[in-house]
């Protein structure tokens, strides 16, 4: 029998949310690992020193350590719905690299003293509005269909939504609270919420 590739994943991790998504999507069947992060298999560190999830092991032993580049691998084997538009790359870097940051201040925020819990909402509020603006334009981020910018970037959304689902559900961005509950109710979100036993045990995500 051929072998699977191997997903090193973690349920909650935004970033293996959005590889497990793209790989679904593709119709890929891998075998997924669900790593504790506070004692990861050795075997995956081997593959990646690192020490991130997501991390996919393809048969012939390449190594793909980023999310974004499973993704990427994941629509490159098949894209039935077009995915990949050109310039999706600088929304999703605007996400990993600025949003991210003030998401985990605002979600962490007793670990910030410095400043308010309010102050840090206020500061990832830029990219939300950023997004209500591309929302307004068009009915996902990028143009009128899914591309790997919404499903790259929804898992940071549910994320910073959930800190205060009160605050976020009373907010004016009303074209993001649309498209965030289209994605949270899909199917394809769904499917890769499972529950997994951690550690060493296999099982398929497809
Ligand atoms: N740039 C990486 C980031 C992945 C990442 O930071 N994952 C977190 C979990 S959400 C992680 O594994 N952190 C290591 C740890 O907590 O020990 C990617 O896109 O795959």
């Amino acid at each position: 029998m051929k072998s699977l590739p191997i997903l090193y994943s973690f349920r909650r991790c935004p970033y293996a949310m959005r590889a497990r998504m793209a790989l679904k999507y593709s119709g890929i069947a891998v075998e997924i690992l669900e790593v504790k992060l506070s004692n990861k298999p050795q075997e995956m560190l081997n593959y990646s020193p690192k020490g991130t999830v997501p991390v996919l092991i393809l048969p012939n032993g390449d190594v793909i350590d980023e999310s974004l580049d499973i993704m990427l691998w994941a629509i490159s084997q098949h894209d039935p719905n077009n995915w990949q538009l050109e310039g999706f790359k600088q929304l999703i870097d605007e996400n990993d690299y600025v949003f991210k940051q003030h998401l985990d201040k605002y979600k962490y925020s007793v670990r910030y003293p410095e400043h308010s819990t309010e102050y840090y909402r206020q500061q990832g509020e830029v990219f939300l509005q950023q997004l209500e603006q591309n929302l307004e334009q068009h009915k996902y981020l990028l143009c009128d269909q899914i591309t790997i910018a919404d499903v790259a970037i929804f898992p940071f959304i549910r994320q910073y939504a959930h800190v205060d689902k009160q605050w976020f559900d009373q907010t004016p961005y009303r074209q993001l609270q649309i498209w965030f509950n289209e994605f949270l109710q899909s199917d394809l979100f769904n499917a890769v919420m499972k529950t997994r036993t951690p550690n060493l045990v296999i099982d398929h995500l497809l």
